[in-house]
């Protein structure tokens, strides 16, 4: 779509879409991360509007040791596109000896690998911070494990011939759309090094089916490890290229505490675990009763850095910790961990909370600390239990 076609774009409910028809405009929107909403700002329409089309994971769900995909988060920043697998092309080209150009029964063709890895999207948390950045609104939900099957991106790459010169791999998505104001793909960079790694896949299966659309059909990335941005799906196009990648979703995803610092950029998922909320819900408040007695609080816990080694669980808003205990899994170092443990619930109000701790020395941190795009909020979750008399 041509640029001039961004003045005809209108917003649904109001006026022209503010967008400018100067790129220098353009520029400054993109570094700037999403307006913060003043201290009691609600929750605006438009972040309803997101928050319907990209959905969380179910907490209950957390019990399935793989996520099912109507189960497991989404997140898409524009359209989900419609993509006929049989015209459907993937090329790698740039800075190659050879560029190459496959279609899905050629990638199906080659030795496959599976890798189960938990993805969750950067912003998980965001609505909980104080400011909160407007954007997704996510509390804690956005969340899956799943078992992604396809061809390692490293096999692709020694095909195709990476030249010397190479310093990123930029890898671009069929969708395409607006984001404060400068028209776009969807495209993220990897350093060769990390490109290179041996569980970066090209995925074309998901849980063993083909994927559904909105998760990225027909072959998405899967970055093991790294927070969802870094997932791209629909994925077309593999560039290698001899310069640092500084797109808009490179600038986008970076920890800033001001809109006019240059940022620390996103990369690995930070400690976190999520307990399945206990008892029974009320529909509306969703918060949850317990009859006095045992009650087994269980839950997953997962880090992008490393694997996680210890789980504690708080039945008392923080006062005190007790060890719960940490299954092993069989499905790898990037898949989530399952944990319980035991709570004799007595009559009264009750603040659970889990927190996580992983082979690097990180820890779950029960407030996290602010930042302007709302992202790596690993504070711990907080669900209210009434025990009933
Ligand atoms: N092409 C494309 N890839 C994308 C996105 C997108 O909007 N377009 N969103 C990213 C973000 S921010 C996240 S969190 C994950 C979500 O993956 P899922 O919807 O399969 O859970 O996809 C990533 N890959
Ligand atoms: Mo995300």
């Amino acid at each position: 779509m041509p640029a001039a076609l961004l003045g005809s774009i209108v917003r649904c409910d109001s006026g022209p879409m503010t967008t400018s028809s100067q790129s220098t405009r353009s520029l400054d929107l993109v570094s700037a991360p999403a307006r913060v909403a003043e201290p009691d700002e609600a929750i605006s329409y438009e972040e309803l509007q997101l928050a319907a089309r990209n959905h969380g994971i179910l907490l209950e769900a957390l019990a399935y040791d793989i996520t099912p995909p109507g189960l497991h988060y989404l997140l898409t920043h524009y359209d989900v596109p419609v993509v006929d697998a049989d015209s459907w092309r993937l090329r790698i080209g740039g800075r190659v000896r050879r560029p190459i150009e496959l279609g899905l029964p050629d990638l199906q063709a080659m030795a496959p690998t599976s890798v189960t890895v938990t993805f969750e999207c950067a912003g998980n948390g965001r609505a909980r911070h104080r400011p909160r950045p407007q954007s997704q609104p996510w509390l804690v939900e956005a969340v899956g494990n799943a078992t992604w099957t396809g061809v390692p991106l490293a096999v692709l790459l020694e095909k195709a011939g990476v030249l010397d010169d190479a310093v990123d791999v930029v890898f671009t998505g069929a969708d395409h759309g607006v984001e404060r104001g400068v028209e776009q793909d969807y495209a993220r960079g990897l350093t060769v090094t990390d490109a290179s790694a041996d569980d970066v896949l090209v995925a074309y299966l998901m849980n063993g089916q083909p994927l559904p659309p909105q998760h990225g059909f027909p072959a998405r990335l899967v970055v093991p490890g790294w927070y969802g941005m870094a997932q791209v799906k629909w994925l077309v196009d593999i560039d290698v290229v001899a310069q640092h990648f500084d797109g808009f979703q490179q600038r986008a995803y970076s920890l800033r505490s001001a809109p006019d610092e240059a940022g620390e950029p996103l990369t690995r998922i930070e400690p976190r675990a999520l307990l399945i909320p206990p008892g029974l819900p009320d529909f509306y408040s969703r918060q949850r009763a317990v009859r006095p007695g045992p009650v087994v609080v269980e839950g997953r816990a997962w880090s992008g850095h490393a694997p996680v080694t210890r789980v504690e669980l708080t039945t008392d808003a923080g006062a005190t910790w007790i060890e719960a205990q940490l299954h092993d899994t069989a499905a790898g170092p990037y898949a989530w961990r399952r944990w319980q443990a035991g709570w004799d619930a007595q009559p009264g109000d009750h603040l659970l909370s889990a927190r996580a701790h992983d082979a690097s020395g990180r820890s779950q941190p029960v407030d996290a600390a602010w930042n302007r795009g709302g992202f790596a909020n690993n504070s711990v979750q907080r669900v209210r239990v009434l025990c009933l008399d």
